[in-house]
C-alpha cells in the first residue's frame, strides 16, 4: 500500500537509516572501547507526512495495521512490540526539548531483524531523523546516535551500548568507522577488500535469538562487577599489558574471563585499525579469528550455528572469521579471497545441511553512508 492509500495524505519527505556489522570490536562499547563497523547497503526507509495533532502514526509494509500514540502521553514502555522504537524516538526527542509535532510514518526496509544487524538502531535512527527533519531541525549525527541509546535504555529497556546508532549514523561509504567510545573520536578508515582481491562476506546463520536480551544485560553487569571490583570507571582503564595482574584480583572465575575478552578485543581492535591504516587488511584476518575465539571461550556469547560457520568457512579457505554483533545468533563475517567466495558459502550451506540447521543467507557487505534524508 503507498503511503496516500495508508494515510490519505501525501508525505512530506522520507529518510533513511542502515544497519551495520562490526569488524572488530564486539562487547567492548559499554566498556568505554573501541569498535570498528560499517554501515550496510540494507536499511529502514520511512516516509513522513505532518500532523497538527500531536499524534504519531505508524505503519509498515508488512503489516496492515496502524499504530497510533500521543506524544505528550509517552512514558517508557507504554508502547510495545516493534512501534516501541518509533514512539522511543518520539519520547527522547520530547524528553531532550526538540519541539516535534505529529507525524504519519511508514515504515520500509530491506534489513532484516533479528538478525544482529542493527535493525532496532536503524529504526530509532531513521523515525528520529524523520520527525527532526518535519520541523526543519538539523542535529549532529553522533548526538542522534546518543539519543537514540538513550531511547533504547530508557524507553526499550534495553541496555546497549552505542556503536550500533553511532554506526547507522556516522558511518560513510567505503569506509569502516573507527569509534572510540571514550575520546569519542571518530576516524574515518578506507576499507575496500576488493581492492585487494578480498570480499567480506556476511552470512545469516538465522539461529533464533536464544535468551539475547537476559545474557547480554548480564554480561554487562559482569563487566561492571569487575571493573568497580578493580577501582576503574570501565574495563577500557585496564591495559593490556596489565591484564594479568589485574585478573589475579578478581575473585570470581567468570568476571576473569570476561574481563580478558573486553580487554584483549579492545587491543585486538587497536591492531586491526592500525593494520587497516597501513594497508595490511590481509593481516587482520588472523584477529578475526582470535575475536571469534574470545566471544566463545571467555564471553560464552556464541551458539552452535556460529562456530560451524566460522570453523566451515576457515576451512574452505577464509582468511579469517568471526561472529558479528551482540552473538547469540545474528551474523557470522568472513574475510575471503574473492575466488574463494562461492566455494567458501557453499561449504557452509552444505555443514549447514549436514547439521540439520536451517539454511543461512548472504549479504553483500558493501561499506555504506549513514543516515540521511533522501527526499
Ligand atoms: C549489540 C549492542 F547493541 C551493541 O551496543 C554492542 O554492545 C554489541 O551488541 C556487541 O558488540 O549490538
Amino acid at each position: 500500500m503507498s503511503f496516500e492509500d495508508v494515510f490519505g495524505t501525501a508525505p512530506d519527505g522520507s529518510w533513511r537509516a542502515p544497519g551495520r556489522v562490526n569488524l572488530i570490536g564486539e562487547h567492548t562499547d559499554y566498556n568505554d572501547g573501541v569498535v570498528l563497523p560499517i554501515a550496510l547497503p540494507n536499511q529502514i526507509v520511512v516516509t513522513a507526512s505532518k500532523r497538527a495533532d500531536g499524534r504519531v502514526a505508524v505503519s509498515s509494509a508488512g503489516h496492515q495495521r496502524v499504530i497510533e500514540f500521543a506524544i505528550d502521553e509517552l512514558a517508557p514502555r507504554s508502547v510495545d512490540d516493534w512501534a516501541a522504537y518509533p514512539a522511543g524516538a518520539a519520547w527522547v526527542l520530547r524528553e531532550a526539548g526538540y519541539p516535534i509535532g505529529g507525524a504519519n510514518l511508514l515504515f520500509e526496509s530491506d534489513l532484516p531483524s533479528g538478525a544482529g544487524l542493527s535493525s532496532s538502531a536503524a529504526l530509532l535512527c531513521a523515525t528520529q531523523i524523520a520527525l527532526l527533519g518535519l520541523i526543519d531541525v538539523e542535529v549532529e549525527p553522533a548526538e542522534v546516535a546518543k539519543l537514540a541509546q538513550r531511547a533504547e535504555n530508557q524507553y526499550v529497556g534495553a541496555p546497549v551500548g552505542l556503536m550500533d546508532q553511532t554506526a547507522s549514523m556516522c558511518c560513510t561509504a567505503g569506509h569502516a568507522l573507527a569509534f572510540d567510545i571514550r575520546s569519542g573520536s571518530l576516524d574515518q578508515i578506507p576499507f575496500d577488500p576488493e581492492a585487494d582481491g578480498l570480499t567480506l562476506l556476511v552470512v545469516d546463520v538465522k539461529a533464533p535469538h536464544r535468551h539475547a536480551d537476559g545474557e547480554y544485560a548480564a554480561r554487562r553487569k559482569s563487566c561492571e562487577h569487575a571493573a568497580a571490583q578493580l577501582g576503574v570507571p570501565a574495563l577500557r582503564s585496564i591495559a593490556y599489558d596489565d591484564l594479568d595482574a589485574a585478573l589475579t584480583r578478581l575473585d570470581d572465575e567468570v568476571d576473569r574471563r570476561r574481563v580478558r575478552h573486553v580487554v584483549t578485543e579492545i587491543k585486538r581492535t587497536e591492531d586491526a585499525i592500525a593494520l587497516m591504516k597501513a594497508g595490511r587488511l590481509r593481516d587482520v584476518g588472523p584477529l578475526f579469528t582470535a575475536s571469534h575465539v574470545s566471544l566463545r571461550d571467555d564471553f560464552e556469547v556464541t551458539v552452535p550455528e556460529l562456530d560451524v560457520a566460522v570453523d566451515t568457512a576457515l576451512a574452505a579457505g577464509a582468511i579469517g572469521a568471526r561472529m558479528t554483533g551482540g552473538g547469540f545468533g545474528g551474523c557470522i563475517i568472513a574475510l575471503v579471497p574473492t575466488a574463494d567466495a562461492g566455494a567458501v558459502l557453499g561449504a557452509i550451506e552444505k555443514a549447514f545441511a549436514e547439521q540439520g540447521f536451517t539454511a543461512p543467507t548472504a549479504l553483500a557487505a558493501t561499506p555504506s553512508n549513514g543516515a540521511s534524508r533522501i527526499n
